[in-house]
């Protein structure tokens, strides 16, 4: 429920700043409808992960970021590559592996990222990503930069050891990290029932000596606001934050899971909830954009993604004598 506050705050967001999570938020969606094509006409390695349904957190993050901020993502983090700097080209080299992709063609669509927009590239071992963001961040401010950490982790990763470890050690060292719990009702096919007793993720943080926070993890203006406060806040009073932001996963784990066991009422009531529908509508009453304007910027972005799906379809996977590269220090 929405305090007066915090309609105050949302109604305060800059007209550009909404476009700018708006076409954010579409871009993402558009190349992750695109890798789910290109996958189920086999041509991707492997499966497929993608954010369908949870574009609202990541593109927050993204937009109230600065250059020297560092990032931990996950699977479903499209948003916050494309936002930091990753191009629609950069992300269709990376899934069809092709030699100009993030890892020169040596994985699929998550394990990767760049340092550059200080993306690091993500391992799968969930919560692994928490100490390595704030390690980095722990780093930056030894060199005097006032860098901020933002670690993406979901409702079945606070389950595992690594989650634990790294808010006790970032609390104990006032590490300026906000670690968001993208809840998405599942892990693989384990239900949030299934996964916690705790009410909230958040009524952990007590634990840990942190303030914990919960959003609308489908209300861009709502997850832009508090990510933008919560990182300004911790970028001069440096300490961790743990933000729950609930959401659903609209498609599977992977393309290769047909996610039967989630009941359809639920996916009908998010559905209704989308963070782009909801977007444009809040957009729409406050005369920022209409109807035929979203049309548009619909149509640019998908001709814009579809070029660079062409585009990387054409070019070359990387050559087989290549392979070891990057495997053994070079002698
Ligand atoms: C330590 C560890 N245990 C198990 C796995 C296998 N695994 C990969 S993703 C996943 C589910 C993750 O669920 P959640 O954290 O809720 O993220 P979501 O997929 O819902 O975004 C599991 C169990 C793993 N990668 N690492
Ligand atoms: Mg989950």
């Amino acid at each position: 429920m929405w305090t007066l506050e915090t309609v105050q705050k949302v109604a305060a967001v800059d007209p550009a700043v909404w476009r700018a999570i708006l076409r954010l938020m579409v871009l993402a969606r558009k190349v992750d409808e695109q890798i789910i094509k290109l996958c189920h006409q086999g041509r991707i390695h492997g499966s497929s992960f993608t954010g369908i349904g949870q574009e609202a957190i990541s593109t927050a993050a993204a937009i109230a970021s600065q250059p020297q901020d560092l990032f931990g993502p996950c699977i479903r983090n499209l948003a916050l590559h494309l936002g930091r700097g990753e191009t629609p080209l950069g992300i269709m080299r990376q899934v069809l592996a092709r030699s100009e992709g993030a890892t020169g063609g040596r994985d699929g669509n998550i394990h990767h990222g760049r340092l550059e927009n200080g993306v690091y590239a993500m391992i799968s071992h969930l919560g692994a990503m928490i100490s390595v963001v704030a390690g980095g961040v722990m780093a930056k401010r030894r060199q005097g930069i006032q860098s901020v950490g933002v670690a993406f982790v979901g409702d079945g990763t606070t389950s595992t050891g690594d989650f634990h470890e790294a808010l006790n050690f970032a609390a104990v060292f006032d590490i300026p990290i906000l670690v968001i719990i993208e809840n998405n009702h599942y892990a693989y096919s384990t239900p949030t029932t299934g996964q916690y007793r705790c009410r909230r993720l958040i009524d952990r943080a007590v634990g840990y000596g942190i303030d914990g926070i919960s959003a609308d993890g489908n209300n861009a203006a709502e997850m832009y606001v508090t990510v933008s406060e919560i990182m300004e806040d911790i970028r001069v009073n440096p300490r961790p934050v743990l933000l729950e932001a609930e959401t659903m996963r609209m498609r599977g784990h992977g393309e290769h899971d047909n996610f039967k066991y989630v009941p359809e009422e639920l996916l009908l009531l998010y559905r209704r909830r989308d963070p782009i529908n909801l977007s444009v509508r809040a957009m729409a009453s406050a005369k920022l954009m209409n109807a035929e304007e979203f049309a548009a910027l619909e149509t640019e972005i998908e001709a814009e993604v579809a070029a660079a799906a062409r585009q990387a379809l054409s070019e070359q996977e990387p050559a087989a004598d290549t392979l070891l590269r990057g495997v053994y220090a070079d002698a």
